[in-house]
């Protein structure tokens, strides 16, 4: 892995190194102190960096940016389990990317991490979070904790970040109800709050049946993607810790991602859940190529 590391730059966490002018910057956070199903994701950066640098090796992959020259920074170390510990530092690396003029893309570790990432934008009410996932994440609390990785978009609303939730197809009565109110009857699949801070749920099948455009009618021009890899099919991504059938193909979750971006800017992105103690590598992969796909956005990034 340090072998992986070094030809994408690894400044030591928290040493404070000056960060070369570059188009994108890899956040690593190997934080993991609620898998509810099976545990690992912890593991998913390294598993990521190894496949980047395969990647940067790579000449044609038409689509995906080069990936040679881009920063990693390692937020943390692995036996971090504090949340505030995780957000502190997460938040401080993605704030020196956002200085230096780079777009930040964290790579988790569990869900929660998100709240790293949000941290360090300080406008919350004019950055949309455009959520890709199998499940909604909305519970308050979960297990005991806030921070659970089941709470990650309930606390991305506190923070007064409008939201929209794409490829949703699990999530209990209560935390719909208490987000989207009772009776919300998700006709076509797109449930809406009318904030402050607003927010919309495309289900899965909302999506399937061509919902993408009504619930992208009047989001911000500002966005923050977190695509969590359970939003994916387990057939293509069976590497994440809680997966869930019936998930988008990649194709479908590009196609998806291009149609949130067009005529918006993409000021930081992050890429979830990935469990290689269940992977074959073909996760791994994917989740470097999304990373890769993301970094194509970084010619447009802002603060
Ligand atoms: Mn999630």
């Amino acid at each position: 892995m340090a072998r992986a590391r070094e030809k994408i730059e690894s400044p030591a966490p928290g040493a404070g190194a000056r960060l070369p002018p570059r188009a994108c910057g890899i956040v690593a956070s190997p934080y993991e102190a609620t898998a509810s199903f099976v545990a690992g994701c912890a593991f998913g950066p390294e598993a990521i960096a190894a496949e980047l640098e395969a990647a940067a090796r790579t000449a044609l992959r038409p689509g995906f940016a080069q990936v040679d020259g881009w920063t990693w920074v390692e937020a943390h170390h692995r036996s971090v389990v504090v949340p505030d510990v995780m957000r502190r530092d997460v938040g401080k690396w993605t704030r020196e990317l956002l200085g230096a003029g780079r777009l930040p893309i964290l790579v988790g570790g569990e869900h929660t991490v998100t709240a790293g990432a949000l941290a360090a934008f300080d406008d919350a009410s004019s950055l949309t979070v455009v959520q890709f996932d199998a499940h909604a994440d909305l519970r308050q609390a979960y297990e005991g904790t806030p921070w659970n990785h089941a709470c990650a978009m309930r606390r991305a609303l506190d923070r007064g970040h409008p939201l929209l939730q794409v490829g949703i197809r699990s999530a209990v009565r209560e935390e719909i109800d208490e987000v989207y109110g009772r009776g919300a009857d998700g006709s076509r699949g797109l449930l809406v709050r009318r904030g402050p801070p607003p927010a919309r749920l495309l289900t899965r099948s909302g999506l399937r049946e061509g919902g993408l455009d009504d619930a992208l009618r009047g989001v911000g021009e500002r966005i923050y993607v977190t695509i969590d890899l359970d939003v994916l099919d387990p057939g293509c991504a069976p590497g994440v810790g809680t997966p869930e059938p019936d998930g988008l193909s990649f194709w479908e979750l590009l196609d998806a991602l291009e149609r949130v971006l067009a005529g918006r800017t993409l000021a930081g992105a992050d890429v979830v859940e990935l469990c290689p103690a269940r992977d074959d590598g073909r996760t791994a992969r994917l989740a470097a190529r999304l990373a890769a796909w993301l970094g194509t956005a970084a010619s447009a990034v802002e603060r």
